[in-house]
C-alpha cells in the first residue's frame, strides 16, 4: 500500500478488493410497487414517496470509502442516489430535532446526530458502481455513512424520523459503539 493510501485506513482495518456481504438475518423481498420511503417526526413537511418519485429526486453521485467494524475497508465505491442534506431541505426539520433514527426491513434500526448525518458525503443510495444496488446490497434503497463504520449505513430503508431524542440501533443496543468514528476506533461500548 502506498503512503497515501495507509493515511485513509483507519486504525486495526484490512484494505478488500471485493465487496463482502454482511447483514443479519435474510434478505428481504421487496415489493417494489408496494415500497414506500417515509420521513417523519420533527419535521415540518412529513413526506412518502413511492420508488419512483425518489427516483426523481435530486441526485448526485459520489465516491467513497467504506469501514466494517469488523475490520475490513475497501476503497472508492460509486453510489448513486440522495443526499440525506436534500431530504432534509425538504421536510424542513424543526430545530428541536437532534437526532435521526434510519428505519429498515426486519427491524433494523441505526441511529446518528443529526450534524453527522447532514455531512456532504451521507447519501440514500439507489445504485452502486453504474447500476442498481442488488439485493443483497441493500436493493432499492440503502444509507451510506462513509465517515462511520458500516453498521450505519443501513440497507433497505423505508424510513427517517427526525428526534429529540436518540435512540440506539440494532448493533448500538447490542454493545457496539453508538458513535461508530473509525479514526478514533469506536468499535464497542461507550462511546
Ligand atoms: N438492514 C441492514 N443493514 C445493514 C446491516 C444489517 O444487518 N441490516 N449490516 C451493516 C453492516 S455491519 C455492514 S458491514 C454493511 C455491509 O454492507 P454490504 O453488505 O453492502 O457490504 O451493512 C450494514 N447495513
Ligand atoms: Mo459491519
Amino acid at each position: 500500500m502506498n503512503e497515501k493510501n495507509s493515511k485513509r485506513l483507519p486504525p486495526g482495518q484490512k484494505l478488500i478488493e471485493d465487496f463482502p456481504v454482511l447483514h443479519y438475518g435474510s434478505v428481504p423481498k421487496i415489493d417494489i410497487n408496494k415500497w414506500d420511503f417515509k420521513v417523519t417526526g420533527l419535521v415540518k413537511n412529513p413526506i412518502i414517496l413511492n420508488y419512483n418519485e425518489f427516483l426523481k429526486l435530486p441526485s448526485v453521485e459520489i465516491k467513497t470509502d467504506f469501514h466494517c467494524v469488523t475490520g475490513w475497508s475497501k476503497f472508492d465505491l460509486i453510489w448513486k442516489g440522495v443526499l440525506f442534506k436534500t431530504i432534509a431541505e425538504i421536510v424542513k426539520p424543526f430545530s428541536e430535532a437532534k437526532y435521526v433514527i434510519i428505519y429498515a426491513e426486519n427491524d433494523y434500526t441505526t441511529n446518528l446526530p443529526i450534524e453527522v448525518a447532514l455531512d456532504d458525503d451521507v447519501i440514500f443510495a439507489y445504485e452502486y458502481d453504474g447500476k442498481p444496488l442488488t439485493p443483497e446490497h441493500g436493493y432499492p434503497v440503502r444509507l451510506v455513512v462513509p465517515k462511520r463504520y458500516a453498521y450505519k449505513s443501513a440497507k433497505w430503508v423505508r424510513a427517517v424520523e427526525f428526534s429529540s431524542q436518540d435512540k440506539p440501533g440494532f448493533w448500538e443496543k447490542r454493545g457496539y459503539s453508538n458513535s461508530a468514528d473509525p479514526w478514533k476506533e469506536e468499535r464497542y461500548g461507550i462511546p
